[in-house]
């Protein structure tokens, strides 16, 4: 059975709902951040990189949520919510999988810009960082309002991973300062509708934001 090394609040929930998405078993093992908000010393040693989400296969330990729900699909789920390379939107499955990780680091840039007191609403800044964070950020925020304009999910007409991918950086990173979605009003309707999934709703219940260590 896969076990999901849980860290508190973070983008391990993702691996519990895509469990959920494919009714598989899990065993889930909890760890709470650190005062620091980081993750604890026992996390960091289950693997040399150790982001959270971090699974374990048998011998194998895995870390990277795309490498991780494509290994998940692919093993495990007979390749639901996968995408396969004969299918016509199999390069749209490619592109929106990453897109997460472009999130990612919008929001590290904004997270240093910020705390360098940079004012990154502001036009008038000559820094390149505030510059390439700006153009970026409209860029890719304004595309996926786009995209989800034109179809239910991010590869096309099925649900696949990755949406799975994307709704952490949609809705609790937004808590921790990445840039809200308020004015996104496609992405907000796709965010309030994939959060009436059965599996999301149950998921967020075991491994959310406010869900708590099991007694
Ligand atoms: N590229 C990784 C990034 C994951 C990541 O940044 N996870 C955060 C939690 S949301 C983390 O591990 N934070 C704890 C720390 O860095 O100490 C992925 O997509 O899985």
């Amino acid at each position: 059975m896969i076990t999901i090394y849980h860290l508190a609040v973070s983008q391990s929930d993702r691996i519990v709902w895509l469990m959920e998405e494919l009714g598989l078993p899990y065993q889930l093992e909890w760890f709470d951040r650190g005062e620091d908000l980081l993750a604890p010393p026992e996390y960091l040693s289950l693997h040399p990189v150790a982001t959270s989400p971090v699974i374990k296969d048998g011998d194998l330990v895995l870390a990277e949520s795309p490498a991780i729900v494509e290994y998940i699909s692919q093993r495990y789920g007979n390749g639901q919510l996968s995408v396969t390379c004969e299918q016509a939107n199999y390069a749209d499955y490619l592109y929106w999988m990453q897109f997460n990780s472009n999130l990612q680091t919008l929001f590290f840039l904004k997270m240093g810009l910020e705390a360098d007191g940079n004012m990154i609403e502001d036009d008038g800044v000559d820094s390149l960082a505030v510059k390439v964070y700006q153009r970026r950020s409209e860029a890719y925020y304004q595309y996926l309002n786009q995209r989800l304009g034109q179809v239910d999910y991010l590869a096309g007409p099925d649900f696949t991973c990755a949406d799975i991918l994307i709704m952490f950086g949609l809705t609790t990173a937004t808590t921790f300062g990445a840039r809200r979605i308020d004015d996104l009003p496609n992405v907000v309707a796709y965010v309030e509708r994939i959060s009436q999934r059965p599996a999301y709703i149950k998921a967020m219940l075991v491994a959310g934001p406010d869900a708590k260590k099991p007694g």
